[in-house]
């Protein structure tokens, strides 16, 4: 890695401190191939990948021994090397422990995670730090599953691979591996790590972007631990997580995966489809990937919603997540609310792998109460997911903190209304809006789909918090981009307080809204017979953005 300052070997600086890692291999492409059969990894990493490189190796007593423990716990004298001093003067002294046999990491499971604690366990007293050399398909699962595996974790754990092979002739491996043993070796960074082309990473908040590039991860909802530059290693203080509590380390060694399933929400996919995986024998968890910010077709008759509502009620721990690598879920949308009222549990901004391992380690831990297990998976447990300053869904009547509102940026503050007004909680929604200038800030927002607040409480469940809203001076004529004003939203919802009170406020129709609205209803009927009205209005009542675009764009 160019960016770290080796010092000549032969300098007086080679009597400097030493700090001691370990380095467990399980395999991937750093350490693999050609055969026959296509690329495979091969054992002897020290000696054939390592020991020849100077970087790597300073050729200063080759002879030093450590003892360390195997995951059973059979003491072994491992061969090690040192680095040349680092910037930070230390030379890093390692060893390799290997797994056997070593794995492409697409045939990593919960059985490579349990060796992996255990070895970091039994080794914990006799290394500074930690790093586990793995395939990278797979490696933001094993980070995150290793980060909820291992409690009050006082020294850093870093994974690491590469896109190509060590062997190969242009390669990302050696900067990765050296700049995870000198971080491993010199920071007291706590935490299950993820490093890659010079970042590194919480490992729980990690997903694999790319097949082929070197920039192959990225964390797109938390922002890097630390960074490698020409200077050092620049690491963000202020994110790193540090045990609050006086226990030692100590780890769950195993996680659950043989009763969770992922499941990703497409567009027309079948109640019954749905219905098959969560009927799996013994599932006791599922992670729902959904739209945007959480929304699943409710059916056409809410029956998904009802097959996902049976399971929960069955004891099954849904969660769901979003598909978009950026952003968070939440009630916000009708859909949302609905998969929320059938007992899915919001996942905030956990990514797959974080929400099925977390699950996935609940599951394993004796004795947890679904109850609970529901709980702790809206909660950050080891930096997961963002911690929520809102009211979580299950609790419509907790109040947000006006004051955190106002402190966080007017996205989180929108956000924060949505969640108000979805919930009917006029004295929030107050709350929030209250202050001339901030509020005229807020009202003049809208998200993603172009809705104001005025849109979201016409199709709310109060239409006192509309009155507040309005009253505090917001327009009843924006319109989304489908271009429907708040009115017509809460006509096709049938809100008829909303609809008296926007009318009452000078709302309107367009006459081609008001037609076009029956026309779409006389089709339906005309298609669809006697079921129709009945599935039109629940149509309508579930997802009102989605039918509504289809009509046609109307001047002002
Ligand atoms: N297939 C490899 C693995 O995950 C990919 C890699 O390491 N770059 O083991």
């Amino acid at each position: 890695m160019g960016e770290i300052i080796l010092v000549d070997a032969g300098s007086p600086q080679s009597l400097l401190p030493e700090s001691r890692v370990l380095v467990i291999m399980t395999g991937g492409t750093i350490c693999m191939q050609p055969s026959a059969d296509g690329l495979v990894p091969m054992t002897g990493f020290l000696k054939n990948a390592m020991a020849p490189r100077p970087s790597f190796n300073d050729h200063s007593a080759p002879e030093v021994k450590i003892a360390a423990f195997t995951k059973d716990g059979a003491e072994v004298e491992l061969d090690t090397l040192r680095t040349p001093p680092s910037a930070y003067s230390r030379h890093i002294r390692y060893g390799i422990l290997e797994f056997s046999p070593l794995l492409d990491s697409s045939s990593i499971s919960s059985v490579g995670w349990t060796e992996i604690a255990l070895t970091i366990r039994r080794n914990y007293q006799l290394f500074d730090g930690f790093v586990v050399l793995h395939g990278t398909d797979s490696l933001a699962y094993t980070a995150s599953a290793l980060s909820f595996m291992m409690a009050d974790l006082g020294k850093p754990v870093i994974l690491t691979g590469s896109q190509a092979s060590i062997f190969a002739l242009q390669s990302d491996a050696v900067d990765n591996l050296l700049g995870s043993l000198i971080i491993a070796g010199t920071f007291v960074i706590p935490e299950v790590c993820l490093f890659f082309h010079h970042t590194l990473y919480r490992g729980n908040r990690t997903t694999k972007i790319s097949a082929s590039s070197f920039e192959a991860f990225d964390s797109p909802n938390c922002s890097p631990l630390a960074k490698v530059t020409s200077l050092g290693v620049d690491v963000n203080w202020a994110l790193i997580q540090r045990p609050t509590r006086i226990a030692e380390f100590r780890i769950t060694p195993y996680i659950d995966t043989a009763h969770v399933a992922c499941l990703r929400i497409f567009p027309g996919i079948k109640p019954e489809m749905v219905d098959s995986v969560l009927r799996v024998p013994n599932l006791r968890g599922l992670i729902l990937e959904t739209f945007g910010m959480g929304n699943a077709p409710g059916g056409v008759d809410g029956s998904l919603t009802k097959v996902i509502k049976d399971a929960v009620d069955r004891g099954t721990v849904i969660v769901n997540v979003s598909q978009c690598t950026n952003g968070f879920v939440s009630p916000l949308y009708a859909p949302g609310t609905a998969l929320g009222r059938a007992g899915v549990v919001f996942g905030h901004d956990l990514t797959t792998e974080a929400a099925l391992t977390k699950l996935g380690y609940l599951l394993a831990v004796e004795g947890m109460k679904h109850s609970e297990i529901t709980k702790q998976m809206s909660h950050s447990l080891r930096g997961e997911m963002t911690e929520m300053t809102l009211p979580s869904f299950s609790h419509p009547a907790g109040n947000i903190d006006s004051a955190v509102a106002r402190l966080t940026s007017s996205e989180s503050a929108f956000t924060a209304l949505g969640y108000a007004i979805g919930n009917g909680d006029l004295r929030t929604v107050m709350e929030i809006l209250e202050g001339d200038e901030f509020s005229h800030q807020l009202l003049k927002k809208h998200d993603y789909a172009g809705n104001t607040a005025v849109h979201l409480a016409a199709v709310g469940p109060q239409s006192d918090v509309l009155r507040h809203i309005l009253m505090r001076g917001a327009s009843v004529h924006p319109r989304n981009r489908a271009n429907n004003t708040p009115l017509y939203l809460a006509e096709k919802m049938g809100n008829d307080a909303c609809v008296r009170l926007l009318r009452e406020a000078g709302a309107h129709l367009w006459e081609a809204e008001s037609s076009a609205e029956t026309s779409e209803v006389g089709e339906v009927a005309e298609n669809n017979g006697a079921e129709t009205s009945e599935t039109n209005k629940v149509n309508g009542k579930n997802t009102p953005w989605g039918r509504i675009s289809s009509i046609p764009t109307l001047g002002r």
